[in-house]
């Protein structure tokens, strides 16, 4: 039975369905005649029989059929062989977008999750020892809190405070679409829910500081833990060394929310705004990067990168917003000059936050140079997104061979930057792509599976999370996107299992094991709560 059910259909679709304000497009795998008809039995659409191209990434012949904007309703595609039904209605995805919000709630650690809230999903306070600092195991420190990464129970710095920036931007621009009230412990405190749960990862984030400034990179054990709920994982957990990516990252995220807590607690706003630029401080003290890794023994996420311009630029940009300081403007324009990334929105790379922050909240007050300047390089480099788009049988922003770990996430990145370029300049066809990428997470893809737990009919059962698969429950903890293919970096059990010849976007196993294809992470539900809440706006 289970066989049949994840058999692909030939028609691969928004599995939460379409918004009436939007073209509906959907991927077909056939080379036959197609038809589109309403519940009536009505044909509204034909497609004649067709030998599409193959698909760089999918190795599928697939066409991409435009059905244009249609009317609430039910709806039928059919080759003559196959039938696929889908729903058009009035807002369909800010059910899921809450959901994803509400995803990460269940990540929260240093806590218990209440039945009252969690559900079937709740389990005792886990994580609630004291921290020791791994380079002197004299210093002990609460650092409680936070949200557990992601399929483990680690808490990093840099991709906590990439998290809070994609919901609190997505709650800045689009406040409509993620403002619903979530059912979390802060419901009906006044404060919108979104802004109650990024305050969660805030205050941890803020314990994530050392006495000079600078923050610890990680918060994990040496190890990762094995299968058990996060209760039961009571091994030691470290501060691990400080780093300055983290530390470029939580200045950035901490000056951007004390711009968004000001108007509903002034006094968290600036004790977020202090502990931002004591970290730039570090910074400009410490100007030499040097690059985290794992001390010998640690073998938990490393998160390395081998930069920290982009988190420099982005902390700059972020304090030139909050603060007005003409100094934060000299940095950020120096750092830009250095050349930055201004689409990627990622825990390596950071540069698009800054764009996003001088185009979208300083505006044309950023001057010459961060708006002016930066707007042209943004939408240049926007447009190679969009060319990605174009060569890809599902209209996907991601190249055949760059199907890395958690390709979701560069996915996504781009349809945020799409979705920015858009706005900005009008053109509905950056719209319309970066909509792809939302249909593309939630089904519209070469392994026809909707990525985002709970939703879809053909959806990730078995992702690599401890608590799904510990809780007893035989659904996952809903609201959670998994990875996604990938063929850059796959475990080797992984390969054997999908064979070495499959196409990169179907290099995909919905299996608890395979953290390289199917973990869960807070930052790829993140971005997904972004492109959500756009086309959730009212
Ligand atoms: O998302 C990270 C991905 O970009 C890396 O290629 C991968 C391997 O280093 O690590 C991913 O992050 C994992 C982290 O290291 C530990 N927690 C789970 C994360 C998601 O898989
Ligand atoms: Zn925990």
């Amino acid at each position: 039975m289970e066989k049949d059910r994840r058999q692909a259909s030939a028609f691969r679709i928004n599995q939460t369905g379409y918004d009436v304000r939007w073209p509906v497009r959907a991927a077909a795998v056939t080379e036959a005649a197609i038809r589109l008809a309403d519940s009536a039995g009505r044909i509204l659409r034909a497609w004649d029989a067709e030998t599409a191209p193959v698909d760089a990434a999918s190795g599928e012949r697939v066409r991409l059929l435009d059905m244009g904007v249609l009317p609430e309703g039910v709806y039928e595609l059919t080759d003559g062989h196959e039938r696929r039904r889908f729903t058009v209605s009035r807002r369909p995805w800010q059910g899921v977008t809450s959901a994803l919000v509400k995803g990460l709630s269940y990540q929260r650690c240093g806590c218990g999750l209440d039945r009252s809230w969690a559900g079937p999903y709740a389990h005792p306070a886990c994580h609630t020892a004291p921290a020791l600092d791994w380079l002197d195991h004299s210093v002990r420190r609460d650092a409680c809190g936070g949200w557990h990464d992601a399929g483990d129970y680690g808490r990093y710095v840099g991709p906590g405070a990439v998290t809070v920036g994609h919901l609190l931007y997505a709650w800045l621009l689009f406040p409509q679409g993620c403002s619903e009230a979530l059912g979390i412990p802060e419901t009906g405190s006044g404060v919108p829910d979104i802004l109650s749960e990024c305050r969660f990862e805030l205050e941890w984030i803020l314990k994530m500081q050392r006495e000079d400034g600078a923050f610890w990179h990680k918060l994990t054990k040496a190890r990762f833990a094995p299968f058990i709920a996060p209760e039961l994982d009571r091994e030691q957990e470290y501060l691990m060394p400080v780093s300055h990516c983290a530390t470029g990252a939580a200045c950035a995220c901490l000056a951007l929310a004390s711009r968004v807590y000001a108007a509903c607690d002034a006094a968290f706003a600036d004790r977020m705004r202090a502990a931002a630029l004591r970290a730039w401080d570090w910074l400009e003290q410490n100007p030499d990067f040097v690059p985290f890794v794992n001390p010998e023994g640690v073998q938990t996420g490393e998160y390395g990168d081998d930069s920290d311009r982009d988190e420099r630029f982005w902390a700059a940009c972020e304090l030139l917003a909050a603060t007005g300081e003409e100094r934060f403007r000299t940095a950020a324009e120096a750092l830009f000059a250095q050349g930055q990334c201004l689409t990627a929105f990622g825990w390596a790379d950071v540069g698009g936050f800054g764009a996003l922050c001088c185009l979208f909240a300083i505006g044309e007050k950023a001057g010459s140079v961060l708006y002016g300047g930066l707007r042209e390089a943004f939408l240049r480099q926007t447009e190679e997104i969009l060319a990605l788009t174009r060569v890809s049988g599902y209209g996907t922003a991601l190249a055949a061979d760059a199907y890395v770990w958690g390709s979701i996430l560069p996915i996504l990145s781009g349809a945020m930057a799409m979705i920015l370029a858009a706005r900005l300049t009008g053109r509905e066809e950056l719209r319309d792509a970066a909509l792809l990428q939302w249909h593309y997470a939630l089904g519209m893809n070469a392994v026809d599976t909707c990525f985002v737990t709970g939703f879809g009919e053909r959806t990730v059962l078995h992702p690599h999370h401890r608590p799904s698969a510990s809780d007893g429950v035989e659904a996952p903890v809903p609201g959670q996107i998994s990875g996604g293919p990938n063929k850059v970096m796959p475990w080797p059990a992984t390969v054997e299992k999908v064979g070495a010849d499959t196409p990169p976007a179907k290099f995909w196993l919905d299996e608890t094991e395979s953290a390289d294809t199917n973990e869960i992470a807070i930052y790829w539900n993140s971005p997904a709560v972004f492109v959500g809440a756009c086309f959730s706006e009212a």
